[in-house]
Parts: C-alpha cells; sequence; structure tokens
C-alpha cells in the first residue's frame, strides 16, 4: 500500500494514474489539508510517494521506481526502447512541466499588466512549439512509443489539462488532441480524477 501526497489536477495526478495501471493500492492525501507539508518534502512540491519506510520525492523519479518495481506495459524492457521511453518521461517531466509551471509563476509574481502579458505570450509560444514537438512525434503512430500507452502520454495529459485556467492560447495538432483524449477516458485516469475530488472535498 502506498501514500501519494498530491494537489488536485496538479502532476501527481500522472503518478495516481500510474499506481491504478499497476493496479496498486494508494491512499492519497491532499498537501493542502496539512499544515507542515514542507516537513514531509522541503521543496514543497507533490507528489511525493511514500512506499513504507521509503519517501520518494521527484515525478519522474516516483515513475521511473514505480515502473522498474512492478510488471507494466508501460516501459519497454528492450534496452533501446527503454531508452527511449525514459527521455519521453524526461521531456514531458522536465521540459514540457516546466514551461508549464512558468504560466503558475507569472500569474503569481508579475503585476505589471505589459510585462505580464508580454511574459504570457513568450511562454505560450514555447509551450506551442513543445506540443508541435509532441504532435511531430505523433506521425503514423497513436502513442508516443508508437506501440502502446506510457507513462509519459500520462504525464503530457496531465499537464495539457493545465493551459486553461491561463489567458494563453494553447494549440494541439490532431494527433495529440486524439492521444490526450485517449488517456484522459482511460479507467486508471477517470478514478484519480474522481479521488482527487472526493478527498480535496473532505
Ligand atoms: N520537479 C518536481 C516539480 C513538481 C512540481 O512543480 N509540483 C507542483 C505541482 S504540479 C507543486 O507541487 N507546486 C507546489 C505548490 O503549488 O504549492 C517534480 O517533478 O516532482
Amino acid at each position: 500500500m502506498y501514500t501519494l501526497y498530491y494537489m488536485q489536477g496538479a502532476c501527481s495526478l500522472a503518478t495516481q494514474v500510474v499506481l491504478h495501471e499497476l493496479d496498486q493500492e494508494v491512499t492519497i492525501i491532499d498537501k493542502n489539508s496539512l499544515d507542515d507539508f514542507n516537513t514531509i518534502n522541503p521543496v514543497g512540491t507533490v507528489p511525493v510517494l511514500v512506499d513504507g519506510d521509503n519517501k520518494l520525492t521527484e515525478g519522474a523519479a516516483i515513475i521511473l521506481y514505480l515502473l522498474n518495481k512492478h510488471d507494466n506495459t508501460l516501459l519497454p524492457t528492450n534496452a533501446n526502447k527503454q531508452q527511449k521511453a525514459i527521455e519521453e518521461i524526461l521531456f514531458a517531466n522536465a521540459t514540457m512541466h516546466p514551461a508549464y509551471s512558468k504560466l503558475f509563476f507569472i500569474e503569481q509574481n508579475i503585476s505589471d499588466q505589459k510585462a505580464k502579458r508580454e511574459a504570457f505570450d513568450a511562454i505560450e509560444k514555447n509551450i506551442n512549439d513543445l506540443w508541435q514537438v509532441v504532435e511531430d512525434s505523433l506521425e503514423s503512430k497513436e502513442t508516443l512509443n508508437g506501440y502502446m500507452l506510457s507513462a509519459a502520454d500520462i504525464m503530457l495529459a496531465v499537464y495539457a489539462t493545465w493551459g486553461q485556467y491561463f489567458p494563453v492560447k494553447l494549440i494541439f495538432g490532431k494527433r495529440t488532441t486524439k492521444m490526450l483524449a485517449a488517456v484522459q477516458s482511460m479507467p486508471s485516469f477517470l478514478k484519480a480524477v474522481q479521488a482527487e475530488s472526493i478527498t480535496s472535498a473532505t
């Protein structure tokens, strides 16, 4: 049994979806329900996963830990394919996620309206360029690795929901839209969203 610290709709949602895909039981705890979350993760970010005596942080590291620990079809075993899948997980976590994080940063930290608009415009272009990279990589395939759903698809499907909260126009290509919709309608994804809405409301 795992414990996952999360925030509603945040990147920790991808960790929960992966746990469901792996058929693992998980108790989820809303970071915002605690007064002292920084004693759990001094960086203050979710996800944090507790596995027995083991406390894990950093989303990509947590997902790779789970994929290495449990049998699954999300991470290929073939060395070259696995390397590619890890690249895609890192592209999601270390390239796409930080681009979206700038939207939150701009909203919270820039008060001058002109500077704010310029910053949003710049990051809008950056994010759209990254989604174009995803669209190009989905040419003639339905998921990032081409033959099965991957952890990176799940991570991207979570981040893709964040743009709606900001004054930016994000453009998803046809193939990307199809891949994101496929992930967002998976039973594991719906179960994770539902679990967060119940736990956050209590
Ligand atoms: N590098 C970290 C970044 C995680 C991160 O930025 N998490 C955000 C949510 S998506 C967070 O916890 N922000 C803290 C807050 O908004 O209170 C990871 O991948 O785990």
